[in-house]
């Protein structure tokens, strides 16, 4: 049985990697990190009571500033497969806490494979680290592919930049088995609630459910390259399957403004938005709205902009070549946008319709915080 040591498990990523690993027989170990409220809710349905007989499924305590504690785990574990998945990962919060960025997401990764150095696992186990498009950031070549030069643009791609360039080091100097999977945006109904896809389609359904006016957004012009996560943890996995490291971009080829993906999410309930007006002044407005379950009389203004949310610089156009992963690793994405937009809004339709019915039940239902 192979064991997989996985950081970041707790996310969107690791629930999905967990999952996967799982089905194909895995042990699987996780770090997640201390903290005041319960954080482990995307892996609730994977959870193995530790007290019971052959348990594949463990959490451990730790963090990516911890070094002993890495190196403990590591040596406790003895994993054949690490993947490095853990990150201050919000581009937006990378220029408010730029420091604290650079040390979990660039020297955390450091920390992570000199640990497998120093305890003499430089042979035996294979690293994926979870760098990014965000590395391509200002427009260098179109699309990006794994040769287009690097120009990030945010303290977030920077600190990826690190961990990209170590991980690269790693296996030059030490023969590691280290690769680097250079992955466009991935979304699905496990986003975090704060990245841009997840916050338009919990407001699409929200504001279809009379729970909330409006949704404020920043840059719409921005294009992303969205795919689908259960997609993106399979070319993971394969990568560390090759008889070779290599790095890889993984991406599904097709580039989506944001403002598009909003009148998708919207056109997924029957209801039409059309945008007009410039810069800050541009408004989203109900055209019709065709599911009689929804009372939204056109002429509503649902979407408005909010300087808060742009950046101080921004990466404008990500749009990736997966001809590498392809033809070497045999990857292939099963979801495009539409079916990704459908998913992640009917999720959150269910989730939200038990809010619409304890409202309806005389009860308050506070304002989702969720910037
Ligand atoms: P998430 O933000 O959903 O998850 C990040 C994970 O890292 C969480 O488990 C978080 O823990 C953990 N983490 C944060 N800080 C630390 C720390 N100091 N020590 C240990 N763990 C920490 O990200 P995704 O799942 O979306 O992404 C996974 C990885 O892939 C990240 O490295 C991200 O930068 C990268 N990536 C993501 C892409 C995407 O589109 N999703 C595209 C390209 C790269 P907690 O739950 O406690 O906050
Ligand atoms: P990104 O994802 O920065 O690409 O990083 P995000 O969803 O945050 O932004 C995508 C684009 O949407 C624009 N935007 C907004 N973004 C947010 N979050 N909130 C808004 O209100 C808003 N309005 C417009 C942004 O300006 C941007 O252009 C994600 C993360 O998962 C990274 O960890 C990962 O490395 C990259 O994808 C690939």
């Amino acid at each position: 049985m192979k064991r997989a040591l996985i950081t970041g498990i707790t996310g969107q990523d690791g629930s999905y990697l967990t999952e996967l690993l799982l089905s194909k027989g895995y042990e699987v170990h996780g770090i997640k990190r201390r903290s005041s409220s319960l954080n482990s809710q995307r892996l609730d349905h994977l959870y193995q009571d530790p007290h019971e007989a052959h348990v594949r499924f463990t959490l451990h305590y730790g963090d990516l500033t911890d070094s002993t504690n890495l190196i403990r785990i590591i040596q406790e574990v003895q994993p054949d497969e690490i993947y490095n998945l853990g990150a201050m990962s919000h581009v937006k919060v990378s220029f408010d806490t730029p420091e604290y960025t650079a040390d979990v997401d660039g020297i955390g990764t450091l920390r992570l494979l000199e640990a497998v150095r120093l305890l003499g696992m430089a042979k035996k186990t294979r690293i994926y680290q979870a760098s990014t498009s965000e590395l391509y950031g200002l427009v260098q070549e179109v699309p990006q592919r794994e040769t287009t030069p690097f120009y990030p643009r945010s303290p977030y791609a920077v600190a990826k930049l690190y961990g990209y360039w170590i991980t690269v080091n790693y296996r030059e100097a030490y023969g590691m088995y280290a690769c680097n999977g250079i992955l466009f945006n991935h979304e699905s109904p496990q986003r975090g609630e704060t990245f841009v896809t997840r916050k338009i389609t919990r407001a699409t359904a929200r504001i279809a459910l009379g729970l909330q006016g409006k949704l404020y957004l920043g840059n719409l012009d921005a294009k992303r390259d969205w795919g689908h996560a259960k997609d993106y943890v399979e070319a993971m996995w394969r990568m560390l399957q090759q008889d070779e490291a290599e790095d890889y971009v993984i991406a599904t080829g097709v580039t989506t403004t944001v403002r598009e993906f909003v009148r998708l999410a919207f056109a997924e309930l029957g209801i039409d938005v059309v945008f007009s007006g410039e810069g800050v002044a541009e408004r989203g407005t109900v055209a019709s709205c065709r599911d009689a379950e929804f009372q939204l009389p056109a002429g509503t203004v649902v979407v408005e902009i909010d300087e808060r949310y742009f950046r101080p610089t921004e990466v404008e156009l990500l749009i990736g070549d997966p001809t590498k992963a392809k033809r070497q690793l045999g990857w292939e994405p099963k979801y495009d946008l539409p079916a990704l937009v459908q998913e992640m809004v009917q999720a959150d339709l269910n989730l939200f319709k038990r809010d619409a019915y304890l409202r309806e039940g005389g009860h308050h239902i506070p304002q989702a915080y969720a910037e």
